[in-house]
């Protein structure tokens, strides 16, 4: 099935019409509307009307997070705040998180993005979802909801955790979909088998899983422990969410919903735009947003695109499952941590040096497992164990209620981490993505 036949195959040259109509309008409006960015238009002497091919939108200015931080929180808002009916901000980050405000047609725009996506794995109106992404400011869990709602399935709003009553839940309502980040699948998978509930009971047929990377190792384990179907789904908040691209039943890459979300491919060191196969940093402009339409954003994913006819029908570009960061993000349980943002928490600690390490490994659960090593200060170290406590338990709190993550904390003598002559390696990351 094909969400919207018309939009998914039509032809190279006629999608390409559309979308230098859509940048076209794009550009006007930033150019009318946002200071920021005429700002930038004026500082590289460009004006909307240079915009003449798609080839053009090279001489356009990239977005960086940085910029959306700096703009925050509605500095980027292409339309009126009273025409704003939903907005949603990315995980997990300190001070200023970066803010994606929809207005109706943007929602009706992500519904439909997440029907196509939806649609692509194999979900009907006849499907039950138990939509086990986070709800709230996170983008997963409404994002889903929308485009399940717009399909006209049966939505369990479950959120996540709480394994138990998923599993009951799954069983009681005869669930046929789950959507969830993928390690989470993993670990609904090992309750059921440690609590001898077998998943060949369930009514599992297909899984939709993203927010953070996985592997193909991944999915022939959720799909022999799952007993389901699992489709990879790619988004991020700065460009709506969930939906921006999803895999088809050929598996061999992600279509990209293109006539919303224009792709680029750049090599990340000078921002020049590279040819179709090469690997580079991936770049989304908005084609159709009308609350915070963003031109070229430089999302640090790592990927290369496809172009030509899938044996599924569609006709939308193709984007390789992700293949890293340019950037040191960590995705830890969906939640999107810097390692700087967890050095601004140690520094702040008196009793504290800055050597430090990040351990991040996907235990026996299959969650990922954060410990945070620290060196303690010589005249501190050898403290009471209540003062010691205290200390351990103070950098818990601030992990988890700044950054929202559980982080283990190991409280470690002066001088035991190693030194490093060159780049200090702050973080170990043992998961195999
Ligand atoms: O994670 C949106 C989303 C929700 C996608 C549910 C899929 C399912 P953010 O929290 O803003 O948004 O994080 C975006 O997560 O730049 C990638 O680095 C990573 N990411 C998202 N999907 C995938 C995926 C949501 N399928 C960041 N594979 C992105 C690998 C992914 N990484």
């Amino acid at each position: 099935m094909i969400w919207n036949e018309k939009n998914e195959c039509m032809s190279q040259p006629e999608r390409e019409a559309k979308q230098l109509e859509s940048l076209v309008r794009l550009a006007e409006t930033l150019y009318t509307k946002v200071e920021f960015y005429r700002n930038k238009f004026d500082e590289l002497g460009i004006k909307p009307a240079d915009i003449q091919s798609l080839k053009d939108i090279s001489k356009l200015p990239f977005t960086t997070k940085n910029d959306l931080r700096e703009t925050y929180p509605y500095g980027l808002l292409a339309t009126d705040e009273t025409n704003i009916v939903e907005i949603h901000q990315s995980s997990g980050t300190t001070g200023t998180p970066v803010v994606d405000a929809y207005t109706q047609k943007d929602i009706d725009i992500w519904s439909e993005a997440m029907a196509r996506s939806l649609t692509m794995s194999g979900v009907g109106k006849n499907d039950v979802i138990q939509n086990a992404y986070g709800y709230g400011l996170f983008t997963g869990g409404i994002g889903v909801h929308h485009g399940a709602a717009a399909i006209g399935a049966n939505i369990i709003p479950i959120s996540g955790g709480n394994t138990e009553r998923q599993l009951k839940v799954m069983k009681d309502f005869g669930t046929t979909i789950l959507t969830c980040t993928p390690s989470y699948s993993l670990y609904i998978a090992e309750f059921a088998a440690d609590h001898g509930i077998s998943m060949k009971d369930m009514k599992l047929r297909a899984g939709v899983f993203g927010a953070e990377p996985w592997t193909e190792e991944m999915r022939k384990e959720m799909e022999a422990t799952l007993a389901l179907n699992a489709f990879d789904i790619y988004g991020l908040t700065e460009i709506t969410g969930p939906g921006v691209a999803n895999e088809c039943e050929c598996k061999d890459g992600l279509h990209i919903n293109e006539d919303l979300f224009y792709p680029e491919i750049i090599n990340p060191d000078t921002g020049e735009v590279l040819p179709d196969g090469e690997k580079g940093e991936l770049v989304f402009t908005t084609l159709t947003k009308e609350g915070t339409p963003i031109l070229r954003y430089r999302t640090r994913d790592i990927t290369y695109l496809t172009r030509g006819k899938c044996a599924c029908g569609r006709t939308t570009v193709k984007m390789h499952r992700l293949m890293g960061r340019t950037d040191d993000m960590l995705i830890i349980r969906g939640v999107n941590v810097f390692p700087t943002q967890i050095e601004e928490i140690l520094v702040q600690m008196e009793e504290t040096q800055p050597h430090y390490q990040i351990l991040v490994d996907r235990g026996q659960t299959h969650l990922d497992e954060v410990e945070v090593w620290v060196e303690v200060k010589d005249e501190f170290f050898f403290d009471e164990t209540k003062k010691m406590e205290g200390l351990h338990n103070r950098i818990g709190h601030e992990m988890k209620s700044r950054l929202g993550i559980n982080a283990k904390i190991k409280l470690v003598e002066p001088k035991s981490i190693e030194r490093s002559t060159g780049k200090a390696k702050r973080v170990i990351d043992k998961r195999k993505l």
